[in-house]
């Protein structure tokens, strides 16, 4: 009796072990590829918690809160001051970072740098929200990679009530000890965006590639110093609002954002012209297949018309989005500085990839930053 129920034991085992056999076998020899793929894909739950690495002051935190209590996915904000500096720390192999936000000609670097993941589509349905105008970028045709976030331009701010409304960029390359701006006047500390402001006052190509150009653009950097009280790409609007400074070169709707804490900031674009982005929602591709799935929930998020319309009220910059658009006040659609009109729009430039001359740019930049 004994000997014959350890005998069925054991023939038990064999036929569960068999059995086991059997299905992995069948799972690995499936019949089509394409069925363990999207068997896999239904698989996948988006992860509990993602970082999203975005400039400073840029989202309405609220819309975290509201993204959690939705999905239940908690976002954790992390900041960066530059594109380059977002780029070298995507190049530097870091990890977990879910959403980046890089402008246009960043977009087109990272593709080439094979940076970015494919975004799927099917999980981002709000991306018929967009205007036309803005499903079809040059840098990513088709919304393949990013999905635009939000736009705005680079001029100069300043404190209405201690000076008259600045005309040219002369204002930070001519410094004069006697202006009473002088040491109170910040740039970017940003290679690309101070460049492209000297160029533009030179009357040369922002995008230039001409070593001689860009020599005499890092001699007038290098002469505007006396004037400055530094480089700062994310406190400079509170420095305006605080009253310490009177002047900065920085990006529209941190003016416009900071004018809630004094009215008399204001913004401009000199007469020799400016520069116009579009900074985008993309996913890194040394993502993990869960994080993907909740950083595509999170940008299909922010792309529905209510969240939209919360993120340009909160950052004063210009929507990708037409149905958030539909949503946006009156005096914010006419703003002139989140809509530059037509004459000041025709002198705005976009940032393109300089290939190259990329690391010409940056060396000349570490003269600048390395001179008295
Ligand atoms: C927001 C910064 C705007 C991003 N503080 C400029 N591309």
């Amino acid at each position: 009796m004994r000997t014959s129920i350890r005998w069925a034991l054991v023939l038990m085992l064999l036929l569960a072990l068999t059995a086991c056999g059997g299905q992995g076998g069948e799972a690995t020899q499936a019949p089509a590829a394409e069925d363990t793929t999207q068997e896999a894909t239904a698989e996948v739950q988006p992860a509990k918690e993602i970082v999203f690495y975005n400039w400073s002051e840029y989202i309405d935190p609220e819309v975290y809160d509201l993204f959690e209590k939705e999905t239940g996915i908690k976002v954790v904000e992390d900041n960066f001051s530059s594109n380059e500096e977002l780029l070298a720390k995507l190049k530097g192999g870091v990890t977990g970072y879910a959403v980046i936000v890089p402008s246009d000609y960043m977009v087109n670097i990272m593709i080439q740098e094979g940076l970015l993941a494919e975004l799927d589509h099917d999980n981002i349905p709000n991306i018929k929200n967009l205007a036309e105008e803005w499903r079809n970028v040059p840098f990513d045709p088709g919304n393949k990679y990013c999905v635009p976030y939000q736009w705005g331009t680079t001029g100069l701010g300043y404190l209405s009530d201690q000076m008259d409304e600045p005309q040219t960029w002369a204002v930070l390359f001519k410094p004069n000890p006697d202006a009473p701006w002088y040491g109170r006047a910040t740039m970017l500390d940003d290679a690309r965006e101070s460049f492209a402001a000297a160029l533009i006052y030179l009357g040369y190509d922002p995008n230039t590639t001409d070593e001689g150009q860009l020599k005499e653009a890092r001699d007038l950097l290098i002469q505007a110093k006396p004037g400055l009280a530094g480089y700062d790409s994310d406190t400079y609007e509170d420095l305006l609002a605080a009253g310490e400074n009177l002047l900065a070169h920085g990006w529209s709707g941190d003016f416009l954002m900071a004018q809630e804490d004094n009215e008399n900031i204001a913004y401009t674009i000199p007469q020799e012209g400016g520069v116009i982005w579009v900074d985008n929602l993309c996913i890194p591709a040394s993502v993990t297949p869960e994080e993907k799935l909740a950083a595509e929930m999170f940008i299909n998020f922010i792309l529905r018309p209510d969240i939209g319309a919360k993120i340009s009220e909160y950052n004063y910059y210009a929507t990708p989005n037409a149905a958030a658009e539909k949503l946006l006040p009156e005096d914010f659609l006419n703003d002139p500085t989140v809509y530059p009109p037509e004459e000041v729009r025709a002198k705005l430039h976009f940032l393109k990839p300089v290939g190259e001359a990329e690391a010409l740019y940056q060396r000349l930049w570490d003269e600048v930053k390395a001179a008295p």
